[in-house]
């Protein structure tokens, strides 16, 4: 994997900025009045909305007039292979069903990952960028830069929450669509919940990796994510300080996405089957 070179990561992440904050304002602006599902794709609750759609395909404008040799993949459609090995990786919504009911936590999600990101484990993000625009958050970070939180003129070095214990642990999760495979997770969670200070599940991978960089939680670990849900909050959280991990201690990815401190993320690993 080619990682881009520091002047090249600051403008991936201000790429990366911008077109996140075009599209949360797109979904803000311009949400229909009587905002419905357009369709659906695993189940009858993986929801889209038309604006999901809309956001997506100006992300993959934006993004193609600033770089047309990148390659680009989206959650709702959008696969274009480039020749720069750079490739975009966007979630128009994140927390879809929450927008849907006009609950403050969803964003939009843009990163720029080298590798591979069809294949798990041989991917990495290098620049992102998550968007809150109920909350006007702004989380970004690049590889080696640092990760900030922007609302308005306020800008923040983020740092993580000194808990380094799970029983002292606020701990987000997420669960997926398929009713069998939430019975298994709620299993999971049942169990950890007496074992840390509490669990939150906000409906926002991206949201759920910000606030662990942010020390708004302490931990995170959510199983079925795509790289679009977790690619810009990885990044966001790592380069805060925050341990991010996946199945067995590789790489984060499809089969797990675990974020905290190394001490608390070794407590977790064996509750969640990690
Ligand atoms: C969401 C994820 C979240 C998960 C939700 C949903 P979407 O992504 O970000 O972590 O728990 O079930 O999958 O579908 O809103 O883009």
């Amino acid at each position: 994997m080619q990682i881009p070179d520091p002047t090249t990561l600051a403008d991936l992440e201000a790429l990366a900025v911008r077109v996140a904050t075009e599209c949360g304002r797109l979904i803000t602006d311009e949400r229909p009045t009587a905002l419905g599902v357009h369709h659906t794709k695993s189940s009858a609750v993986d929801v889209v909305t038309i604006m999901d759609q809309r956001s997506e395909e100006l992300a993959s404008r934006l993004l193609h007039e600033a770089r047309p040799q990148d390659g680009a993949y989206g959650e709702e459609g959008l696969a274009t292979t480039g020749t720069s090995g750079v490739s975009w990786v966007v979630d128009p919504i994140d927390g879809t069903v929450n927008y849907l009911y006009e609950l403050p936590a969803y964003a939009v999600s843009v990163a720029a990952v080298v590798g591979d990101v069809a294949v798990e484990g041989a991917w990495r993000p290098v620049a992102g960028a998550v968007v809150n625009p109920a909350t006007g958050e702004v989380f970004s970070a690049h590889l080696g830069g640092g990760a900030h939180k922007r609302v308005g003129d306020d800008v923040v070095a983020l740092q993580a929450s000194p808990a380094d214990t799970l029983a002292m642990s606020l701990v987000g999760t997420g669960f997926g669509y398929d009713a069998d495979v939430r019975r298994a997770q709620g299993a999971v969670v049942a169990a950890l919940l007496p074992q840390c200070r509490d669990i939150r599940r906000l409906g926002s991978a991206a949201l759920d990796l910000c606030h662990v960089a942010d020390g708004q939680m302490d931990a995170y670990y959510e199983r079925g994510l795509h790289p679009w849900d977790m690619a810009a909050g990885w990044l966001v959280a790592a380069e805060a300080g925050v341990e991010v991990r996946g199945q067995g201690g590789g790489p984060a990815g499809a089969t797990l996405t675990m974020a905290g401190a190394a001490s608390v993320l070794d407590e977790l690993t064996p509750l969640i089957g990690g």
